[in-house]
């Protein structure tokens, strides 16, 4: 049985300079319960905490460690980087670089701005959309979460096409009047809703796969009929490719399904671990973008040489040949093994999963005469999914030293360094803890 002093000691203490003792809330284990630990280290597909416990990290710092915590060939780099400075606040030469190896692999991205985090990419690129259409309005989806924007954070409101509500305190309702959030998948609400406010609408913005639901697949044709009735009316389609962009393919989502948004906001991957964001898409609508265009947007440490070198290694790295084919592969054994596992255990789960990014969603005990549907398919559905069985799951993964994303309306991830061995003792850790659920 794992102990874990040293992590209540660093977590009470946290919790007295810190607001809820974490710097990003699901870091808290609050939608599982008990205490997080706290990490001392990580190296390829394992991370340790603070009291010597080893874990097989599936979180991979919320998928920006495709390649595995402490990559050699990262870690040169960045050294080299460093030794030159950090920071110029002026332009270098590997932001064009990295700007250009973004626009090679993303046919739809001719030019791109780097930020630094996902939620500044997604907020630039709302304004970016607003400026350029001289709309106001925006679509977002029920579930998908793209960084706390205020205009992002709003649910929907009581009637379909009526203006949102605000999802945080301090969002102010002449924020959230702007924003229509729908449900993701229900293509026959979306073009409704669309044909009604098309004239006020700047843009939709969508995971094309959504993974802060945890992961939802898009019904066969929603990304194309989003495609085509945003591309009738000039309505800037955005793709929030935080997650899934790198991550399914090289090429992200756009790739897999073949389906062209005019924006594109990126992140996670691209750093390499360091901070850092993106955005971009069509020349003509990046043109808005100052100092040559009317919409502003600025950042001290947009394309920071550090994290712009990590980003570089990181993507030239997953050129190379079989990456995604051996990362998703492993993804079928732990995933086709789970299904079977859970069933003999007498556990009713679903899990969604899509090359290397999966959740093992805990589907709602049946009431008498419910049909099994055995499918997750909206934000709705994860809502009803069984959440304790999920975090006295979570909960027992933990103890046997495997790292799973603390919420069942996250992602999980699995890098380049994890091996059948993980697969195997992840499977046996999952046996033992689905028995005794
Ligand atoms: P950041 O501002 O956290 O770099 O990115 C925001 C963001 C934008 N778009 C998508 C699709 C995202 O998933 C995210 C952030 N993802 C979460 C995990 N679901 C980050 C983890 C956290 O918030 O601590």
């Amino acid at each position: 049985m794992p102990i874990f002093i040293k992590s209540k000691q660093y977590f009470s203490q946290a919790q007295k300079v810190i607001p809820g003792g974490v710097n990003s809330p699901v870091r808290a284990f609050g939608a599982v319960g008990g205490e997080p630990v706290f990490i001392a280290k990580g190296k390829g597909a394992y991370i340790w905490d603070v009291d010597g416990n080893k874990y097989i990290d599936y979180v991979l710092s919320w998928g920006p460690m495709i390649l595995g915590h402490a990559d050699s060939l990262v870690i040169k780099e960045v050294t080299k980087t460093l030794k030159n400075g950090t920071s110029f606040g002026a332009p270098t030469k590997k932001e064009t670089d990295l700007a250009k190896l973004i626009s090679e692999i993303y046919p739809s991205i001719e030019k791109v701005r780097l930020v630094s985090s996902g939620t500044e990419a997604a907020m630039s690129a709302i304004r970016l959309a607003r400026g350029y259409t001289g709309k106001d309005k925006i679509i977002k989806f029920e579930g998908c979460y793209h960084g706390h924007f205020d205009s992002l954070l709003v649910k929907a409101g009581s009637g379909l096409a009526t203006f949102g509500v605000p999802s945080s305190a301090g969002v102010t309702k002449g924020i959230a009047q702007d924003t229509i959030t729908l449900p993701f998948n229900d293509i026959v609400k979306v073009k409704e809703v669309i044909e009604k406010e098309k004239d006020n609408l700047a843009c939709v913005i969508v995971e094309p796969v959504p993974a802060n639901m945890g992961v939802i697949l898009p019904r066969d044709n929603f990304l194309k009929e989003l495609r085509e009735i945003t591309q009738k009316y000039n309505i800037v389609l955005i793709f929030d490719e935080v997650i899934s962009g790198f991550r399914l393919a090289l090429g992200g989502a756009q790739e897999v399904f073949g389906v062209k948004p005019d924006l594109t906001v990126l992140g996670k991957i691209i750093g390499g671990g360091f901070p850092i964001g993106a955005f971009g898409g069509k020349a003509q609508i990046m043109g808005y973008l100052s100092p040559g265009g009317p919409v502003y947007q600025a950042g001290t440490l947009s394309g920071n040489p550090v994290a712009v070198s990590a980003g570089l290694v990181t993507i030239k790295k997953l050129t190379k040949k079989n990456v995604y084919r051996k990362l998703d592969a492993i993804a079928e054994i732990l995933i086709g093994e789970l299904c079977k596992i859970s069933a003999k255990a007498g556990q009713r789960i679903v899990i969604n999963h899509i090359g290397s990014l999966f959740t093992i969603f805990f589907a709602p005990t049946l009431r008498s005469g419910q049909v099994d549907k055995n499918v997750i398919s909206n934000y709705n559905d994860v809502l009803n999914c069984d959440l304790k069985k999920f975090a006295g799951f979570f909960r027992g993964m933990l103890r046997d030293g495997v790292y799973l994303a603390p919420s069942q309306f996250e992602a999980n991830f699995i890098s380049a360094k994890h091996i059948l061995k993980d697969i195997k003792n992840t499977l046996s850790a999952a046996k033992k803890v689905l028995r005794s659920l």
